[in-house]
């Protein structure tokens, strides 16, 4: 496949709400997405990291620069989706840029052939539960009552996010007003070893796990507390390529994945995730980022994979924005529909798209 043209395009899109994590507060999200033109079809991708590194190390400006300097040379004119993160390899780290380019080009790949990014990975269902993760709130009655609207809404699972000083009694209250739903909660990584006793508390209210709750490079930690607390622990930061999932799953220092293939460098990496869990019989979810319908449509299809067997953070748009770049996806009792269409089965809508681009530039052409 011939590459001609590849351009990055900045969004700036309101959330609905302010997000709230350990880590940060989110009010927009202001990313970019690529767009890749080849000889015979176009493909689309988002990059899922924020402007500023907090989350992960990579970051908005660093992805442009690592994407047009080191990324793009390496891969055009003539390439095949599968042979991206070969031909970038050399480039240390960088896996959320990589992974939007590999993403933009598969997109491309698939669209030619006319096959969908679901059939392609091996997605067996054709819809899957929706879980929806709750940002750190002012208040327990504010917590309460949006639990409350996304439960009415038909999510399928709750996940709080958690940081020293919010977590045993929110979600005490949550667990007390809601009884029996699947509740689970995510740390990004706030916590040290020293809060094993704390975090101990939260075995009384049976959730499904804790994500994240110590440093990214820190497996040992998570191995140790997995001894400590009866909740599963889940990573998420930690795990960046199969590689890393097979270590963190040898040392028992996870018995949940978070699968974002953004993190992991793209769908072919987060497949191999997939593959190396369900084997040690781990079960994986599908994490989010708050993405547009360009990243949720792809997510929908590695959610729809035989070992995701928890619901994702993969959520309908109107749960993060007012108007989406694409046709919004929404939320059906409970469940979110894969898309069937070629590639990643969603594109921008052209007018809305250029409502919310603040620049493009050219990459290659
Ligand atoms: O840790 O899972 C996370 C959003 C941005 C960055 C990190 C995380 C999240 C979420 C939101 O939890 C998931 C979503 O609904 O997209
Ligand atoms: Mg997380």
């Amino acid at each position: 496949m011939k590459i001609e043209r590849v351009e990055l395009l900045h969004v700036a899109i309101p959330l609905v709400s302010p997000f709230r994590t350990s880590f940060g507060t989110m009010t927009t999200k202001d990313t970019f997405l690529l767009r890749v033109v080849t000889d015979s079809a176009e493909g689309w991708s988002e990059f899922a990291a924020d402007p500023e590194p907090l989350y992960c190390s990579e970051f908005v400006a660093a992805a442009e620069l690592v994407l047009h300097q080191h990324l793009v040379p390496r891969v055009t004119p003539e390439v095949t989706a599968a042979e991206v993160a070969h031909r970038t390899e050399a480039i240390k780290g960088h896996k959320l840029a990589k992974a939007a380019l590999e993403t933009a080009i598969l997109d491309a790949e698939l669209r030619s052939y006319g096959m969908s990014i679901g059939t392609f990975l091996g997605a067996t269902a054709t819809k899957v539960p929706a879980g929806v993760s709750v940002g750190i709130k002012n208040s327990i009655p504010e917590l309460i009552s949006d639990v409350e609207g996304y439960l009415a809404e038909g999510y399928a699972r709750i996940k709080l996010k958690i940081e020293p000083g919010w977590d045993v009694e929110p979600v005490r209250a949550v667990r007390e007003r809601f009884g029996d739903i699947l509740l689970q909660v995510d740390a990004n990584t706030a916590y040290t070893l020293a809060d094993a006793e704390h975090l101990r508390r939260l075995d009384a209210f049976d959730l499904l796990l804790i994500e994240q709750p110590l440093e990214e490079d820190d497996i040992r930690g998570h191995a140790l507390l997995a001894q400590r607390i009866r909740t599963p622990i889940c990573l998420d930061e930690s795990i960046t390529s199969a590689k890393d999932a097979a270590t963190a799953i040898a040392l028992d220092a996870c018995r949940v994945i978070n699968v974002k293939p953004a993190r992991v460098g793209g769908y072919l990496e987060a497949r191999r995730i997939h593959d190396v869990a369900v084997a040690h019989g781990i079960p994986v979810w599908c994490g989010g980022m708050l993405e547009t319908g360009i990243g949720r449509g792809p997510n929908l299809a590695l959610a729809a994979l035989p070992g995701f067997v928890l619901p994702g953070d993969v959520s309908a748009s109107r749960r993060y924005f007012a108007e989406d770049l694409t046709e919004p996806f929404e939320l059906e009792d409970g469940f979110m529909h894969v898309p069937t269409g070629p590639g990643i089965g969603i594109e921008p809508i052209p007018e809305t798209l250029r409502r919310f681009t603040t620049a493009t530039k050219v990459l290659y052409a």
